[in-house]
Parts: structure tokens; sequence; C-alpha cells
């Protein structure tokens, strides 16, 4: 067997968004597709010579087929070692961990994350560095520029490998090993938590339920929780994955995790319900009757990550991207911590993770993380709250009630208009920017506008800028809107628009949160003429 080299020209299209290249699954099966952006991230990597490289992904439609490509290329390329998870199925934050405690040179993870998939649904293709954590911009500038100069690509002349069998093969010198993929990320899991407190909670008679939406979280959740810590089977529920999500949207949100929500909003609920999402790095946690906004649980677990083993030494500092609720910065100055704001998408916390400033991290899509890997980690997240509901011994419910009367409440919603015309878009974003100068001190719609920019982000780390991350506009009345335009969406744009206001009246903290932001959402729409500029009256989601 030999390596071939294939001559190619280049696509113009391959730049990595919010959280890599993410694209519909016909843009990805066109001839030299893959393999041109996979030939971009291998000459982008220095010193790949006799390397480990991870390969891995969220088990997705086309998972299989790029994770063969991906291997032969990876030999054809210089790579001495590849780590492949068994059916090619590693989730991100697993595969974060792979490439830490293996010493990789970094990892290809597949996924589009929460989006949906099959033949006509999204794929994408993540490059990971050292620290196993998404490469960051500079790295993935310079694979956008490479695509635009490939004229061939190299790959082995090989057959497909078996991947459904734990074991080494190799392919002209390179060695590859098929591995569990579960087994290093729930050893990790078992030096953070006290597995034996949890042992205790569930036979206990606590109840929960873990939706894996189908997709690639089941095997975990299933091997930790019920056959390791004693939930009851059946406590994982979609908990095979399949390459379609069995027709799940697999986005942990109230509104595609509706029967989760549901339940725990009925008179069966268990005691705690928590979702992931397609790729296993996000998560959604229900108490009864109680949805958990991810900021808030951002801050909740900044406020008790203590009681867990793993971070009982305390927190360096926290980070949250811009858009997430400020509730986690009120958890820090409490703690006398330092409290980072950072863009959109994981790949801002990697410098401040490595550099050991903070220790958490979370966004309000449904991410939180720590230091343990450079991704979020979705069932990591539920295990904290697990630890932390064992050492206190309180319902979830009530841990949210009484950190909102501790600390206030930051009431959140989050509205998103999908697909709307891309130029129009751009157009809204132009406009809200061209106002910020002004409108400090201006009144409208009864708030008052306090500061307005357009978030810029100064690494603390090591000074790279980042510029154009979204437009802020703060009111004096406790209140913020921002806006920006999705960096993973694969048909037109997604404009976002965050809406918070912060409460600290204790007889105000349970109010219906629609109608405590209807006047930031009037003014939310009126300040960027979303209705004059898309055409759209309402969001298509709101969570
Ligand atoms: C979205 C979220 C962002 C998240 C990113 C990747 O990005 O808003 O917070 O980091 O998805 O998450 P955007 O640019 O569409 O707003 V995942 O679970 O898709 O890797
Ligand atoms: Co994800």
């Amino acid at each position: 067997m030999a390596a071939k080299q294939v001559t190619t020209t280049p696509f113009p299209d391959q730049k990595p968004g919010t959280s890599g290249l993410r694209k519909k699954v016909p843009v990805f099966r066109q001839p030299h597709y893959v393999e041109n952006f996979v030939q971009a991230i291998l000459d982008c990597i220095p010193d790949r010579d006799g390397a480990t490289l991870v390969i891995g992904g969220d088990g997705r439609f086309f998972n299989r087929e790029v994770v063969q490509i991906a291997i032969k290329m990876a030999a054809a390329n210089g790579i001495g070692r590849v780590l492949v998870g068994r059916d090619g199925l590693l989730s991100t934050p697993a595969a974060s961990c792979v490439i830490r405690k293996h010493g990789a040179i970094g990892g290809i993870v597949l996924s589009a994350s929460h989006n949906p998939g099959g033949p006509e649904g999204d794929f994408g293709i993540k490059y990971n560095g050292a620290n196993g954590g998404p490469a960051p911009e500079s790295v993935t500038g310079a694979i956008f520029e490479r695509t635009k100069t490939l004229t061939e690509y190299r790959i082995a002349d090989a057959p497909d490998l078996d991947l459904g069998t734990t074991g080494t093969h190799d392919i002209d010198g390179m060695s590859v090993e098929i591995i569990d993929p579960v087994a290093d990320y729930a050893e990790l899991m078992h030096s953070l938590f006290d597995f034996e407190a949890l042992r205790r909670l569930f036979a206990s008679g606590f109840r929960m339920r873990f939706d894996a939406l189908s997709a690639i979280t089941g095997p975990y959740a299933k091997a930790i929780l019920e056959d390791t810590l004693g939930a009851a089977p059946g406590t994982v529920v979609n908990g095979e994955p399949k390459p379609d999500f069995g027709g799940h949207h697999p986005d942990p949100n109230p509104v595609h995790a509706h029967e989760l929500f549901d339940l725990m909003h009925g008179p069966d609920a268990p005691d705690f319900g928590a979702a992931s999402d397609g790729d296993g790095d996000r998560n959604m946690i229900v108490a009864p009757g109680l949805f958990v906004t991810p900021s808030d649980s951002l801050a909740i677990l900044a406020a008790h990550a203590h009681r867990a083993p793993g971070y009982a030494g305390g927190l360096s500092g926290v980070a949250r991207s811009m858009p997430t609720s400020r509730a986690a910065d009120r958890v820090a100055k409490k703690l006398g911590i330092e409290a980072f704001e950072t863009p959109t998408g994981w790949k801002f916390f990697g410098n401040l993770l490595d550099a050991g400033r903070i220790t958490l991290c979370g966004e309000e899509s449904a991410g939180t993380g720590s230091n343990h890997v450079r991704e979020k980690d979705g069932l990591w997240a539920v295990l904290l709250w697990l630890n932390i509901l064992a050492a206190t011994g309180q319902p979830a419910q009530d841990l949210v009630r009484a950190h909102w009367a501790e600390f206030g409440r930051d009431y959140y919603t989050r509205h998103d208009y999908e697909e709307i015309d891309s130029d129009a878009a751009k157009r809204l974003m132009e406009g809200l920017r061209a106002q910020v100068a002004s409108l400090p001190g201006t009144q409208i719609g009864g708030l008052t506008v306090s500061e307005a920019d357009d978030f810029r982000y100064v690494d603390p780390v090591d000074g790279s800028v980042t510029e154009a991350q979204g437009v802020r506009i703060t009111f004096a009345e406790d209140a913020r809107i921002v806006y920006r335009l999705s960096g993973t969406g694969t048909a037109g744009a997604t404009l976002r628009v965050y809406i918070e206001r912060y409460e600290s009246d204790p007889a105000r903290l349970e109010q219906p949160v629609a109608e405590v932001l209807a006047p930031v959402v009037a003014v939310a729409r009126e300040l960027a003429q979303i209705e004059a500029i898309t055409g759209r009256a309402e969001p298509s989601v709101v969570t």
C-alpha cells in the first residue's frame, strides 16, 4: 500500500465559524470537499511527523465515511499514531479528554453539534489542539487561508478499517488504535466527583431522567449514571446514538427537549431532569417545575463547586461568553475571584483555562465546563449538579430559589430569527453599529440606555484582539440587550437577540419570565427594526 497524491482545486467556502466548519451534508459530499479541508488542517499542524492524532465524532450521518478518510489522510501525512473511538464515536468533551490524556498533538472532531443530522442535515469538522480545545482564531484563520491555495491532498491507498472492535491496526506504518469511547472520560469523571455519595443518592431513591436525544451521550450517560452510580434502568432515555438522531433536533432546550421539559413540569416529575446535545457538550438542567437557565446554572455551579472533590480547593476565576447573563459575575464578586467576559464560542476560554486564570466557564447556549477538559461538557455539568445535590441534601428547585434569594435573579431569554436573508441580517447589524455611539442617554420604551458598544475582546493572556463580536446595549434599569449573528448556521443567517433583566426585590423573584422581559423585548425589536428589515414579526425559536 502506498499514499496517493490527488490533484484538487480549492473550495472558496471553507471558513470555520464559531465551532469549526459546518455545512449541509450535500456540501460535504461534493468530491474532494472533505479531503481538502482535512488536508488544510493537517498542513497547519507543525511537528505532526510521528505525532498522535485523535479522530472521532458524534455519530451523525456521514461520520463513518469521514472518519475513514481522516485516518487514511493522517497516515499519508506523517502522523505516527491515531486514536479513534470505536465505531468512529467520541463525544466532543471525550475527544478533548483523550487528546489531553494521551499527549496527542490534536484531534479532528466531527460534529455539527445541536444541528439536525441525516442526508439533508448538517455535518461539521473541527480541529482541536494539544490542549484539547478548539483551535484559536489564529489557527482557524490559517486553515482557511490554506484551503484557498490547495492543489493536492495525500491519502493512503488502503481499504476501510473495521471500526467496530477495539484493537490496533497498521496503515503504512501509522498505528491506528480503536479505543473504547467512554473509558477515559468515565475515569476522569470519577476523579472529579464523589461517586460514593452519588451512589448513596441514587440508592436513597433519588430519581432522575437524562434525555440523550438519540445523540452521542447515551452510551456515556448509561455507563456512568446507570451502570456505575446505580441510577434506575431507564433513567437514560433516547440512549442509542442514531445517524439522524431518530428525527430529534438534538438541541437541549425547552423547545427541542420538550418531552423532558413537559415531564419535569408535570405531576410525575422525578427529582432532576437533564439533557445533552448532538455531540455531548451541552446540557439542559430542569428541576421539578423549574427550568434552570444555562446562565443561572453556571452561577449556581460556581457558587457550589467546592462541594465536589475536584473543586474542593475553590475556583481561580470564572468566565462567561458576553451574551450570557451576568449571574456568574455576582458569584465571582462574592467569592473574590476574577470574572471574564469572552466572545461566543469555547475557543475563547482556552487561554484563560490554560493560564489557570479560570476554573469554570459557560455560555447561555447550554454550555458549561471547567479546566478538566477544554470543551464544554454536558454530562460533567449534570454530574456536578448531582454532586452538589448529594452534598447539600437540598432539592434542585430549592437550591435555585436560595440562589436567587441571595444574589437576585437575572431573568433571561434568547430570541432566534433563523434562516433570514443574509443581506438583511448584515444591514440590521450595520444599522445597530451605526447607532451605538449616540445611544447612551437616550430613552426608549421606558428604558434609558446607559452604555452601548460593539463587543471587542482583548485576550488577557496573549493580547490578541477580536472585533465586532456583538452589539450590546445596557440600560439604567438593570436590563441588557445583545445582538449578534450566529456562526454555526448552515442556511441564510440567524439573528440572535439576548434579553435580560436583573431583579433583586425578594417579592419579585418568581414572576413569569415573558412578562418581566416584555418591555425589554419590545425595545429590542424597535431599536433594531427587526420586522422592517427581516420581515419577521416574531422569532422562530424562543429559549
Ligand atoms: C452557538 C452558540 C455558542 C456555542 C456554539 C457552539 O454559536 O451560541 O454559544 O459555543 O453554538 O456550540 P452561534 O455562533 O451559532 O451563536 V455547539 O454545542 O454547536 O459546539
Ligand atoms: Co454541541
